[in-house]
């Protein structure tokens, strides 16, 4: 039976690109096998963050993956600090990846350039083995995340093979699921359709969040950087040539569950393209907002969620701990 693991930031400005590239699937593949899904608040340290923001976002965060469909009686809702043994398998896993192999993580490369590499906090730097450790806990088989994460799968599964080449087999490789292109793996900036929506870009009018307004949709939208051609080229998908209208017909396919090439086709003109993927994404978001809002009301019901997770997590990693702590010779207490 398939084993599904994901973990997403208790970061504030939740966008379309989380929803479209990972969330969306969270909640529709939920039921395909065992399924565990992470608010991943040790990660969230790794940059500088308030204390009472991050407690209070961890919640919130929570309480928006139950907005967007998680049912906590099909699948396993929790908070990754809760559950000790995430840093504990860390150190392991910090113990068999190596630093050239951290060091080539783009992810890592651009954040710290951000303060300069020196500032950066050692956490940035070895996040990845604290995400291989969420993993690889729960004898994960399927990760879905978007695009970016890629990088971050390859190295899970090549510290997992070494490990068990080293000490025997103790972890499951995991596959990441990429949503296919056009599809939700990288929704763009709409500023800039070159560079990935993104919650740390510099300016918010091109990231579309979970919690903005009718009007505030329509507006990021019809400001939407199209292409070169003006409003006088065709509306056709071509991320290359035309990044700005595919990105555009890719929300708008997103929103609808169709095809980013059959959506161009009912479309002339840009500004009906804008009209259609505005209305597609306020009709999309609208529930998940009211529910989100009932959600917000109740903080008791979520925090019993997360605890009921916590206890149903706790034993399956437990169990993988030990025996990666056994195979690499650390002394049972007795
Ligand atoms: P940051 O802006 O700090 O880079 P982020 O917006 O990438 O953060 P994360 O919390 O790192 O957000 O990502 C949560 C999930 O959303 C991950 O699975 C990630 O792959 C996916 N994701 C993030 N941005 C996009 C995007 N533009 N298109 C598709 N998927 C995305
Ligand atoms: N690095 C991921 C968040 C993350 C994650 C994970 C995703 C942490 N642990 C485990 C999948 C599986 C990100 O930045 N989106």
């Amino acid at each position: 039976m398939a084993r599904i693991f994901s973990g997403i930031q208790p970061t504030g400005g939740v966008h379309l690109g989380n929803y479209l590239g990972a969330l969306r699937y969270w909640a529709e593949d939920q039921r395909a096998g065992e399924s565990y899904y992470c608010v991943v608040d040790l990660h969230a340290l790794t940059v500088p963050r308030d204390p009472a923001e991050l407690r209070d976002e961890t919640r919130a965060m929570a309480t928006l993956l139950l907005a967007t469909g998680l049912d906590p009686e099909a699948c396993t809702l929790f908070v990754q600090s809760h559950v000790p043994e995430h840093p504990q398998l860390a150190w392991l896993l910090e113990c068999t990846a190596s630093m050239g192999e951290l060091r080539r993580m783009t992810q890592f490369k651009d954040k710290a350039v951000k303060g300069g590499e020196e500032a950066a906090r050692v956490g940035l730097f070895t996040y990845p083995t604290l995400m291989a450790a969420d993993i690889l806990l729960y004898g994960t088989t399927h990760v879905p995340v978007g695009d970016d994460q890629r990088q971050h799968l390859e190295l899970t599964r090549d510290v997992a093979e070494r490990f068990n080449g080293r000490y025997g087999d103790v972890f499951v490789v995991p596959e990441a699921v990429i949503p296919p292109a056009g599809r939700g793996a990288r929704i763009m900036d709409l500023q800039d359709p070159t560079a990935k929506m993104s919650k740390s870009a510099e300016s918010d009018q091109g990231m579309i969040g979970l919690f903005d307004e009718p009007a505030v949709i329509g507006r990021k939208i019809r400001r939407a950087v199209t292409d070169a051609d003006g409003g006088a080229g065709a509306v056709r998908f071509d991320p290359d040539a035309k990044p700005g209208v595919s990105n555009l017909l890719q929300i708008l396919a997103g929103a609808t569950g169709r095809e980013p090439a059959d959506v161009a086709s009912d479309y002339g003109r840009y500004g009906d393209l804008k009209a259609a993927a505005a209305e597609a994404v306020t009709e999309m978001l609208r529930p998940i907002q009211a529910r989100y809002r009932e959600l917000r009301a109740d903080p008791a019901t979520v925090d019993k969620v997360l605890r009921a997770g916590a206890e149903r997590a706790q034993p399956v990693a437990a169990a993988t701990l030990a025996r990666a702590k056994e195979a690499v010779g650390l002394l049972p207490p007795r």
